[in-house]
């Protein structure tokens, strides 16, 4: 999870994966019909970001160490039939402890190793709505539109990552346990959905600089819609990336990263996490420039078009030229002055 880690970065650009087939919508046979569906205690996002305490600590996973009002119910929406934590977008497995119960879903809390299942389920899933909300799937093509694997496995180090071999991801549960935050949950998924459109993804360091950037921005834009989706607080500045997860490395405001950094072309160290702080501030200003919904519409439908080992020149010439397509001129000029910004060479 520290910026030192290879986070996330794809090892091995020449994998063949052989993804899963899509199932489709899964049936609600087999389940007991309720008013509301199944429902579970989650993080409103993470607990730092919802009440703003920059001073919770982590307390080696007391449940005391967060405060009831961090929690909220919630849907869990799209399971299948199984009673597990497993469904159209997600599957949840655990090496630590037992199984979540959907039927125990909403008592469990962060102590439990449950409770990070839970999470994992619900933002796993979140995303994919959100992505699915934006045409992904529908008017455009899907962006990861199937079963996510998910492992949680308590011997990593403070560390969450994806790997392209079984297209899984894998949060660890070093300082803060990472799927505790939304945002690191996302982040990863971030990657798989990256993964998905362009398999190998990340070989080269701009791409993988590009591909930390994508999951940083996707995670503050999930929180963001979900945040307003089930009105939530957002209590911290929203470009700061795992307020909850980084409370055991870095200084308050506890961020793991930003996305609206200063940084331009010209400040890169060859490091994917360092200098994906490049690119994620010009993704927030496309988002500032058009809103949320063209912003991600044109960022994501981008990405399709990116080469495994993309260098940040082509691919926002790419990322130009979806948005003269998708959404005309005016869109392609933000985008254009977004990059520009950020001093990365070849954009005319
Ligand atoms: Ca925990
Ligand atoms: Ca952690
Ligand atoms: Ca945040
Ligand atoms: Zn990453």
């Amino acid at each position: 999870m520290a910026l030192r880690t290879p986070r996330g970065l794809l090892a091995i650009a020449t994998a063949t994966v052989a993804l899963i087939v899509t199932t489709g919508p899964a049936s609600a046979t087999g389940i007991a019909p309720t008013l509301a569906g199944p429902q579970a205690r989650v993080f409103m996002v993470n607990p730092v970001q919802s009440s703003g305490d920059q001073s919770l600590t982590d307390a080696k996973d007391a449940a005391a160490a967060v405060p009831a009002t961090a929690y909220a119910t919630a849907a869990l929406r799209n399971l299948d039939s199984s009673g597990g934590l497993s469904g159209r977008w997600a599957s949840v497995r655990s090496d630590t402890g037992a199984s979540a119960r959907i039927a125990d879903a909403t008592s469990y809390n962060r102590h439990d190793d449950q409770f990070e299942q839970v999470m994992a389920y619900f933002w796993v899933n979140e995303a994919q709505e959100y992505l699915q909300g934006l045409g992904f799937g529908s008017e455009l093509p899907g962006a990861n539109d199937r079963v996510q694997p998910v492992r949680i496995n308590q011997w990593g180090a403070d560390n969450s990552f994806f790997t392209d071999k079984k297209a899984e991801i894998r949060f660890g549960k070093g300082g803060v346990d990472d799927a505790e935050d939304a945002e690191v949950v996302v982040h990863e998924y971030g990657h798989a959905v990256h993964h998905a459109q362009v398999p190998g993804f990340g070989s080269s360091v701009e791409a993988g600089s590009i591909g930390e950037a994508f999951g940083d921005y996707l995670a503050v834009a999930v929180g963001e819609h979900a945040a307003a989706r089930y009105g939530w607080p957002l209590k911290a500045d929203v470009a700061c990336v795992a307020d909850w997860d980084s409370v055991t490395y870095s200084d308050a405001p506890h961020c793991l990263r930003r996305i609206d950094s200063d940084k331009t072309y010209a400040d890169r160290v060859g490091e994917v996490h360092a200098d994906g702080e490049i690119w994620s501030r010009a993704l927030l200003d496309i988002r500032t420039a058009l809103g949320p919904r063209i912003a991600d519409r044109i960022i994501v439908n981008a990405q399709f078009g990116f080469s495994p080992d993309t260098s940040f020149t082509a691919a926002a010439q790419t990322t130009v030229a979806t948005a003269q397509k998708m959404h005309g001129k005016g869109a392609a000029d933000a985008v254009r002055a977004a990059f520009q910004a950020r001093a990365i060479p070849g954009l005319i």
